[in-house]
């Protein structure tokens, strides 16, 4: 038995009210842009295949966009500047337009176009590789990511003060960071969804993860840099930070790049002087 054409689309326009009524529709969008495109997450871009990053020869801001590209395996080499090559590298990068605000890191790609902002940058490759959030949870990761951001500030705000001290780093580790990664670990994934998905948003890994996973490390670094003060393991306290952390090192191609010699030495910008130890009477 033959349906007419009349048939058939009244079938489609109640199928189709009956998936928006239910509240089904992003579940099938999900479906149908998996489908199509093959990527994970909310509007994916077209694949990316050869990458610069411009940045300095440290971890710093460039870090998580290492480990993102070494995750999906897209071949990616870099400029790297010293304190003296950077001034006239930046006048040539605003003249041309790739360092869109005097900073780095930036990316250029092989077909041309450049980006700069990390997190910007962070989120562009996770659409391009399908590790970008889903699209009902796109304000979650946003939130995230600010708060991370909000949170290295704190670090790089003593890191970099002229007058940065031992006891600036002792008021770090012991209130600052305790009181950030108090908040984080309310956001961490549970450990029972960490069994199969330890992810921050969504159950597939994610660019916030990588933001998270690197901010962590960064506070792990430098909880535990000899500057003669007590060394301390961070994230203990932290049940469901820590097993994030340590899964998240596990994953085979982030823990071939955290061996590699590609992997960059952790650096702070300047120790401070030794205490100087009273004058015993
Ligand atoms: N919000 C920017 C901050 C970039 C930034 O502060 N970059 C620093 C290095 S970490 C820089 O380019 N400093 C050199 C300068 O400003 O001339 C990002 O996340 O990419």
């Amino acid at each position: 038995m033959a349906f007419s054409f009349g048939q058939v689309f009244i079938v489609f326009v109640a199928a189709v009210c009956t998936i928006y009524y239910t509240g089904q529709a992003p579940k099938f969008m999900k479906l149908a842009s998996e489908i199509v495109t093959g990527k994970k997450g909310c509007v994916p871009v077209r694949d990316i295949d050869f990458v610069t990053i411009h940045y300095f020869d440290v971890r710093g801001r460039a870090e998580a966009i290492r480990l993102m590209l070494e995750e999906a395996a897209i071949a990616y080499n870099e400029t790297n500047f010293t304190m003296d090559t950077w001034p006239e590298a930046k006048k040539k990068g605003v003249a041309s337009g790739i360092y869109t605000f005097g900073q780095v890191p930036a990316i250029t790609m092989s077909d041309g176009t450049s980006l700069v902002q990390s997190q910007s940058i962070a989120q562009y490759i996770g659409r391009a590789t399908g590790m970008q959030c889903d699209c009902e949870s796109l304000h979650y990761c946003d939130v995230l990511a600010r708060g991370a951001e909000d949170f290295r500030s704190k670090m790089s705000k003593i890191l970099y003060d002229p007058a940065f001290s031992r006891d600036m780093r002792n008021d770090y580790i012991m209130n600052t960071a305790p009181m950030w990664l108090t908040y984080f670990e309310k956001l961490a994934p549970s450990l029972h969804k960490q069994e199969t998905a330890p992810y921050f948003a969504d159950d597939h890994l994610t660019w916030v993860d990588f933001i998270v996973f690197d901010l962590l490390d960064a506070n792990v670094e430098f909880a535990k840099y000899d500057m003669g003060e007590p060394l301390i393991s961070i994230l203990d306290p932290y049940t469901k930070l820590n097993t994030f952390y340590k899964k998240f090192q596990a994953m085979p191609r982030v823990a071939a790049y955290l061996k590699s010699p590609r992997r960059r030495p952790y650096k702070i910008p300047k120790t401070p002087p030794p205490r100087v130890k009273p004058a015993s009477t």
